[in-house]
């Protein structure tokens, strides 16, 4: 019955086959980002049947079998036979390129951009795919299987391998959708539950009141469970992300408005650091280069706060309006924008180009915060902020001047690189690496090993200074951050420009203890606050040294982690020595070179800003003044070497 079910149908499987064929132009990789990209795909729909009230909650489990199942108890998918195509909607959906992200109803929903590929593609790139309809007190069944096919020698991609099915009665209302990802597409198939959970939260601030559970039984000894709801929505989000951190009022501000079709909302707290975090969300995609939407609430946050400086008297009139960067110095916020249309520009796609979006948002914001300022309850957190931004505008003077005269004694701008650098011989920073290795010695080690026509070392003696704390001047004036902004050639801050960097990978080399971890933390830092696109661009990689040595007469292998070092003893046999390395500096330059610089053999981690929120907590935990945090933070994650916050960004 199957087959014959089958061959009726394969026709419709043609836009499966494309998706199967090039998988990145759907889903962006076949990495581990693309494999949770088919897990974002179906949470979306399930969110979107949610925030349109149909439904109340959403569960995620992770089956033991490495499937993943997502269930809702909206109104269920529609089964009834598609006008034109005499087929269920439910299997339009699953089967049909483009149809599944928007149902064909227009209005449906918010989708678009990133996510919004629709079901089908999720169904192209499994091994199989169930679902199951509760509608109109009846129980609904289908499956969907990539095979084999051995007369057409190829992979069906999603085929129908049951009709859709009444298998039963029920009460509630809901759809289940399960399934296995292919793989024969992905590189891996495992799901990562620290990456799914994090989604999850950011979901669940970003749509309040939602409910998502989400259950990993994949170990039987250690199932997990863990259960997001956040009644604040972004206000919560904000209140997270500051859990850590000095705030300079209690309130978070918070307002949600709708205009010319586009939804808003805002929240927003200060802390006593001097730098700013924005993040910011359309359709709930993350919007990791800003856009109109930003913009739009820079010009207003800058115009409001200046306005209600000066009509409060704490602003004179020979002074000079406060810049954007002043009033925003130590703000941390989340702006989330839904609206139809959207269009996604920039190098990553990540940048919100729509310009009915600046104005709206720019309008809505500055009536929301001068809605705020009419309210006398604000008073108090209004003037803390305004006289933070006045303080920023005078160290900013005073800064600037202390930066002229920084460039000047350093001779930034012009003088060739002095100091410790080894550089290498090639000028083409399309292929030149720049390794920041902890340690005299170790950078010794690196220097003799490397392949030095486009490997170039930089040495660090001890710790570079804390990057949290300090002010722009007070980092230039740092040896050690002068010498790799030099060696990098792109200039930092305000000054920085891509154009100029002369290395297309900055590595960083330190050793798998506390303190190479701490420095590892505090270079990070740096990028992630003055050269941002260098992370945004994958420029920055953490280099990834063995740990152990093992070791029979001639026979040595290396392994990176206790896992591989039983398979490495195994290897060796019996009658072999372990040497667990305590430092880089204890490899010759060989073994430095064959572990972890040869690009053949080596393994590195990309750094990527996706995170940015994650790795700004980390960060401030680590370096900040609190040393509570800190404490239950290192104790938590014992294990520096893991490089928790930054493993999932790939290799
Ligand atoms: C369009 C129309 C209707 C339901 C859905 C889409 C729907 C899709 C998904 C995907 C995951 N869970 C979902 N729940 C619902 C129903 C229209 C009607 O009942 O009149």
């Amino acid at each position: 019955m199957d087959r014959a079910y089958d061959a009726n149908h394969i026709h419709v499987l043609e836009g499966l086959e494309a998706v199967r064929m090039r998988p990145g132009m759907y889903i962006g990789s076949t990495g581990i980002r693309g494999l949770h990209h088919l897990l974002w795909e179906i949470i979306d729909n399930a969110v979107d049947e949610a925030v349109n009230g149909f439904a109340k909650g959403i569960e995620v489990v992770l089956n033991k079998d490495g499937s993943v199942s997502v269930i809702d108890d909206g109104r269920g998918i529609p089964v009834d036979n598609h006008p034109k195509l005499k087929i269920p909607g439910v299997q339009v959906v699953f089967t049909q390129l483009h149809a599944g992200g928007k149902f064909d109803i227009d209005s449906y929903n918010f989708s678009g951009g990133l996510h919004g590929v629709g079901a089908s593609v999720v169904n192209a790139l499994s091994r199989w795919l169930e679902v199951e309809i509760k509608r109109d007190g009846k129980l609904y069944r289908q499956r969907y299987e990539s095979v084999y096919d051995k007369k057409l020698n190829k992979i069906i991609s999603g085929m129908p391998v049951t009709p859709l099915e009444e298998v039963g009665g029920t009460s509630g209302t809901g759809t289940k959708i399960t399934f296995l990802p292919d793989d024969r597409v992905f590189d891996d198939v495992k799901f990562n539950v620290d990456i799914i959970s994090k989604r999850l939260r950011e979901l669940s601030f970003l749509n309040k009141g939602i409910f998502i559970v989400l259950k990993d039984k994949r170990n039987d000894d250690d199932i997990l469970e863990q259960k997001f709801i956040y009644d604040g929505g972004i206000a919560d989000f904000v209140h997270y992300l500051n859990e850590d951190k000095n705030v300079i009022h209690n309130d978070i501000i918070y307002f949600e408005d709708q205009r010319d079709g586009i939804y808003l909302e805002v929240a927003f707290q200060y802390t006593d650091s001097y730098t700013e975090n924005i993040f910011s969300y359309v359709n709930n995609i993350p919007t990791t280069e800003g856009g109109t939407h930003e913009t739009g609430f820079k010009s207003a946050l800058t115009k409001v706060f200046n306005d209600y400086a000066r009509k409060l008297g704490l602003l004179k009139e020979r002074d000079n309006n406060l810049t954007g960067e002043d009033v925003r110095e130590g703000i941390n916020a989340i702006l989330s924008v839904k609206m139809h249309n959207v269009q996604f520009d920039g190098q990553t796609k990540t940048k919100l180009g729509n310009s009915e979006a600046r104005s709206a948002v720019e309008g809505m914001v500055t009536d929301g915060l001068v809605h705020l300022m009419e309210d006398t309850t604000y008073d108090n957190t209004l003037k803390l902020i305004i006289d933070k931004a006045i303080k920023a505008a005078k160290v900013r003077e005073a800064a600037r001047r202390a930066k002229d005269v920084a460039r000047k004694k350093s001779g930034l701008d012009s003088a060739p690189l002095v100091g410790k650098l080894a550089s290498c011989t090639s000028r083409d920073p399309r292929i030149n690496e720049l390794f920041i290795v902890e340690g005299d010695s170790a950078g010794g080690s690196a220097k003799q090993g490397r392949e030095r026509h486009f490997q170039a070392i930089l040495p660090l003696r001890g710790k570079p200074l804390n990057a949290e704390k300090k002010r722009l001047d007070q980092v230039l004036a740092n040896e050690e951050f002068r010498t790799i902004i030099s060696a990098l050639g792109t200039g930092i801050d305000e000054d920085f420009n891509i154009d100029n960097l002369k290395y297309d990978k900055v590595i960083i080399l330190s050793d798998a203890d506390q303190d190479g971890a701490h420095i590892r933390a505090i270079l990070l830092t740096f990028f992630f606050r003055y050269m941002r696109e260098l992370i945004a661009r994958g420029h920055v990689y953490i280099g990834l040294p063995p740990l152990y040595k093992v070791q029979k007469g001639k026979k040595i292998e290396y392994a990176y982690d206790d896992g591989e070092l039983k398979d490495k003893i195994k290897k060796v046999g019996k009658g072999y020595t372990i040497q667990r390395y305590k430092g880089l500096g204890e490899m010759n330059p060989e073994q430095l070179w064959e572990t972890t610089m040869d690009p053949e053999r080596r393994a590195i981690l990309q750094v990527t800003i996706e995170d940015a929120a994650e790795a700004d907590k980390l960060v401030t935990v680590l370096m900040g003044d609190r040393v509570e945090p800190r404490r239950e933070y290192i104790s938590r994650h014992a294990n520096f070497n893991k490089v928790d916050t930054f493993q999932e960004m790939g290799v």
